[in-house]
């Protein structure tokens, strides 16, 4: 096949896929544009660290020198989280990045491509995009959401955060067929809070329920994927009122400086952690190992249904 050429999958995660040994693929939009140097470069190693501590083989997906990327090694990983001359690749800037051999940053919805061309069906993220507030009248609705629609894996996030437009994200999704399981909540989690006071469809109490959920859907040929709201522990959560406050602020800072586009997200994500003196960040780093935690456990179930 021509997509062939294209890919360059690590030996591990290759001999993972061969022997059904489970698989977590993990995006690179979140070291590059999600972080700051070299904490992202620590957060990188743990992340692939818990994945490992479950049984699974990380795959980190990233567009390199022309190629797919998935699972990059150290000096890759390094490339990546130093992010000079990286680009962020959604789905219409892929083809682009690998016929001029651009180094790319994968956000939700080019993982979501890259899991899907390697055969990897479990993905853990941070927080996805969505409809961004105002984007009734921005049309500023993140690609990840048509992505989830269309592509069949199924992505573990801490929910989406505040800086969205929750509710319109959550109908987005609902148009485009795509179920949202709640992991032992009933409410979608809002990033950095676990509550959004928006509800989910479904709720899962254990990786097993929510896993036979996903091998359903796709037992009937369904297109698309889920996606599975998994809430930051307690002890990291922020209080929802207070981080309303510092969006509401990072907001203005936005629109006053003229950001729009695919650069809102990481002026945001680094405005508010800023303004809450790296708080933001713990619970960020935090929230994004508890997915990758539950995203392995959820792997491991599919591979034994
Ligand atoms: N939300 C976060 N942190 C992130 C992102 C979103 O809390 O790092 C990144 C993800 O890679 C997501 C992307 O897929 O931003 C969405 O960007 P856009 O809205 O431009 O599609
Ligand atoms: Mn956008």
């Amino acid at each position: 096949m021509e997509l062939e050429k294209y890919l360059s999958i690590k030996e591990e995660v290759k001999e993972a896929l061969d022997t059904g040994r489970p698989v977590v693929a993990l995006e690179s939009t979140i070291l590059s544009h999600g972080m700051p140097y070299p904490e992202n470069l620590d957060f990188a190693a743990k992340v692939e660290e818990v994945i490992r501590e479950e049984g699974c083989i990380p795959a980190t997906a990233a567009l390199i020198d022309g190629k797919i990327k998935l699972g990059l090694t150290a000096e890759e990983l390094e490339l990546m989280c130093k992010a000079e001359n990286v680009g962020k690749v959604s789905r219409r800037d892929f083809a682009t990045y690998l016929a001029t051999k651009r180094t790319g940053a994968t956000t939700v919805a080019s993982t979501m491509m890259c899991a899907h061309f390697a055969g990897i069906k479990v993905f853990a993220t941070g927080g996805i995009g969505g409809v961004h507030r105002n984007g009734e009248n921005t049309m500023d609705i993140s690609a990840d959401l048509q992505e989830l629609g269309n592509t069949r894996v199924a992505v573990v996030c801490a929910g989406a955060k505040q800086i969205l437009d929750i509710g319109r994200t959550l109908e987005y999704l609902e148009t485009m067929g795509v179920p949202v399981i709640g992991m032992g909540t009933d409410e979608f989690p809002a990033f950095f809070c676990r509550n959004s006071g928006f509800g989910v469809d479904y709720r899962a109490d254990t990786p097993k329920d929510a896993a036979k959920v996903i091998k359903t859907t796709w037992d009937l040929g369904l297109k698309g994927g889920l996606l599975i709201g998994n809430p930051v522990p307690e002890e990291y959560a922020q209080d929802y009122d207070y981080m309303e406050g510092i969006i509401n602020k990072a907001l203005a800072m936005a629109d006053e400086a003229g950001v729009h586009g695919k650069n809102i997200t990481p002026f945001l994500l680094a405005t508010i952690k800023e303004l809450t003196g790296g708080e933001s960040f713990k619970s960020n780093v935090q929230l994004a190992l508890n997915n990758a935690r539950c995203a392995a456990k959820i792997a491991k179930e599919l591979s034994m249904l």
